[in-house]
């Protein structure tokens, strides 16, 4: 399948081509209502795959189409368009699974034999073999990331109401620092949610129906299928690498703790220890880098205001744009070339991501990314913001129709995003050659890491080469800030990264339930992440539909695997390059060596299993949290400084246990500091 960014994303609401399927008896309607070819006679293992392949080659382009529209474009219409050309799809997939049962047992060549286990593994939306109720799921996820997409909090009352939107609220937790314009920013998002909360309750049930009718127990463990691994060890896999980086983050938790404490005196904390939901300059707590005003170590020791430089950046092209258009122009055309501006701007930062990459050797962005791209939010209808990658399945010009679709801003974490998605479109071209039902990650995680393997490369001297930031000091001092902007961004990134999942394996396998959503939540986001609302959030809120991705329904778990990985694939790719310093100084932007390497691993896509990818990378076959531990050890050292003498750690309510997180899932307990 064109495995789209979308498959992985927005698609993951649609259809996932590596998708599962065993124990299943005869269903004769799902095939019929998608059109799907029958089997013809004495049709070989072989013979069916190159057919499902083409197959899927037709089917993709209405597939991603009717999705762009959809997430760009909200309305009704766009909706039901979506939804139905899901449906369509998803039936087809369960008719495939059906067809390839005939063939368990017989002779195939191995690529043939991957290709039916792919087909079967995986789904992030399994179907239900039952028609209605398809449909039923396919409408339900429609209308769940539209109601995300058009979102907004609205305060007063006649002329006085208005009416915010994410992007404006995550503005006031970026820059604002007054406690009740976080909280209220904060909270008023999170009511965006509560109405969604019926019909994610129906959603789990008919994905759960559909993960049974395919063979496994619930969705959750479909989900955890698609590691070439046993689903019951992926768990297990994902507890070891927590706890490796775990000790790490605890150290940055208690750092910036001490630090909100100062900022916001006798309200830095919420009971426990735990750092309050609204004041970490993120919605969801998932990246501290905003309160780099608050967290730097050392402000004298260089500039690293990456957000600043942007701003500034655009608000010199905006006066240029404005002056070259006189300034005494009315307020539509003012608004008018302020849009303009924003749209050059953003494809300036695209630009320059993209230099990174043809610097490694890697070919430059098809022209269609550029005319079809959304680089901005339109100011005229209502779109989902959140960032993807798309690969539409067609061609334009003899070359892929790939393209991303944000509403970037000039700050640091969008500029990062979009490294992170030209990651994934890079997989897209460079994988595009295989069959269909290879074109995806080694495994989800993968995809996730291709950007910010890049990201990783951003050093100080790179964001200096490229005018972002002035002269960098070689001091002790620029180190630990250095070190303290990455670690803003990717180590408060790991307890999150696994603990949405871990809420929802335990929603799907029911250990979760309804009536303890909300709570069951707040357990996980204390024990995993040490954070907490400053105010009661019962039951009547739904607070996990305020992330997008449970809405929109993305697995979780490939961004904390991506996390530990994005380590290892950067440093096999400063060993590429030649690197023999300490590996947080390595940048190998300009390696062909590094680029070659990287290209290849990209090239493989989803064609042998991942451990084989991997090992042509890094040289082991397993995910190991190892470079990040070197990577971040300077910082490790002069947290544990900091902190010496604190009490870190935090108490955790008693969590809701589910029964796929084993070990992981013991409350958080006081950890007196080291040393
Ligand atoms: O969703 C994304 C990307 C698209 S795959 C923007 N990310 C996760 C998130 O925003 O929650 C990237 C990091 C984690
Ligand atoms: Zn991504």
């Amino acid at each position: 399948m064109k495995k789209s960014h979308t498959t992985l994303l927005a698609l993951a609401v649609a259809a996932s081509l590596t998708l599962a399927g065993c124990n299943r008896s005869e269903s004769p309607d799902t095939s019929a209502s998608a059109g799907g070819t029958a089997a013809p006679a004495g049709e070989t293992a072989d013979q069916f795959i190159a057919r499902v392949n083409e197959e899927v080659r037709t089917l993709m382009p209405e597939l991603t189409a009717s999705q762009w529209l959809s997430a760009t474009y909200i309305n009704d219409d766009s909706q039901l368009l979506a939804a139905k050309y899901n449906e369509r799809y998803l039936a087809q997939l369960n008719s495939w699974i059906e067809q390839a049962r005939k063939f368990e047992g017989q002779q195939m060549s191995p690529e043939t034999a991957r290709a039916i286990n792919l087909l079967k593994l995986g789904a992030s939306m399994p179907p239900p073999r039952n028609p209605e109720h398809l449909a039923e799921l396919t409408t339900l996820a429609s209308k769940m990331e539209g109601t995300y997409g058009k979102g907004a909090y609205c305060t007063g009352e006649g002329e006085a109401r208005q009416c915010r939107q994410l992007g404006q609220l995550e503005d006031v937790l970026r820059s604002s620092r007054d406690y009740d314009a976080q909280l209220d920013a904060w909270q008023g998002w999170h009511t965006i949610a509560q109405p969604m909360r019926g019909d994610y309750t129906r959603f789990v049930e008919l994905v759960n129906e559909g993960a049974r009718d395919l063979g496994f127990a619930d969705a959750g463990e479909a989900w955890r299928s698609g590691y070439d691994m046993p689903p019951a060890e992926l768990a297990a896999e994902t507890d070891r690498l927590w706890n490796q980086v775990k000790p790490l983050y605890e150290q940055l938790h208690c750092y910036t703790r001490t630090r909100l404490e100062a900022r916001y005196p006798g309200r830095g904390t919420v009971d426990g220890g735990l750092l309050p939901a609204h004041l970490m300059g993120n919605m969801w707590q998932q990246d501290w880098g905003n309160l780099w005003d608050v967290l730097q170590p050392y402000p004298n020791a260089g500039d690293l205001d990456i957000t600043g430089a942007l701003e500034k950046n655009y608000q010199a092209q905006l006066n240029e744009r404005m002056v070259k258009e006189n300034a005494l122009i009315d307020s539509d055309r003012r608004a008018d070339i302020a849009h303009a501006a924003q749209i050059d701007n953003a494809k300036r930062m695209n630009e320059r991501a993209q230099d990174f990459y043809t610097s490694l050797g890697m070919p430059a962005l098809p022209a269609s990314f550029w005319t079809n791209t959304q680089f901005v939010k339109p100011r005229d209808r209502d779109v989902v913001c959140h960032a993807s990658a798309w690969d539409m399945g067609i061609q334009i010009d003899g070359q892929p129709d790939v393209r991303a679709k944000m509403c970037t801003k000039p700050n640091e974490e969008d500029f990062t995003t979009i490294y992170h998605e030209l990651g994934h479109v890079y997989y897209y071209l460079a994988y595009n050659g295989r069959p269909p039902l290879f074109q995806s990650g080694a495994h989800d995680g993968f995809h996730e890491a291709i950007g910010d393997t890049i990201v990783l490369s951003m050093t100080p001297q790179y964001l200096q080469s490229i005018g972002l930031v002035g002269e960098q000091q070689q001091t002790q001092e620029s180190l630990v800030n250095s070190q303290m902007r990455m670690a803003l961004a990717k180590v408060s990134f790991l307890p999150f990264g696994l603990m949405i999942d871990r809420w929802r394996w335990g929603v799907f396998d029911g250990s979760i339930t309804p009536e303890t959503y909300n709570s069951a939540w707040w357990s996980l986001k204390a024990q995993y992440q040490g954070v907490a609302p400053a105010t009661a959030r019962g039951e009547e809120f739904f607070d996990a539909g305020a992330k997008y991705h449970v809405p929109g329904n993305t697995p979780y778990t490939r961004y904390f695997l991506s996390h530990v990985l994005q380590f290892q694939f950067y440093k096999a790719l400063c060993d590429a390059s030649g690197h023999t310093g300490p590996l947080n100084e390595c940048s190998f932007y300009g390696n062909k060596a590094a680029g070659e390497k990287f290209w290849a691993m990209l090239e493989k896509g989803n064609s042998q299993p991942w451990q084989q990818t991997l090992k042509e990378l890094t040289g082991g076959e397993q995910m190991d949290a190892a470079p990040v531990l070197e990577y971040f050890a300077p910082l490790q050292t002069w947290l544990t400084q900091q902190n010496e003498g604190k009490t870190c750690g935090w108490t955790a309510p008693a969590t809701a246990q589910s029964p796929a997180s084993a070990p992981a899932a013991q409350p958080a307990t006081e950890t007196p500091a080291q040393g």
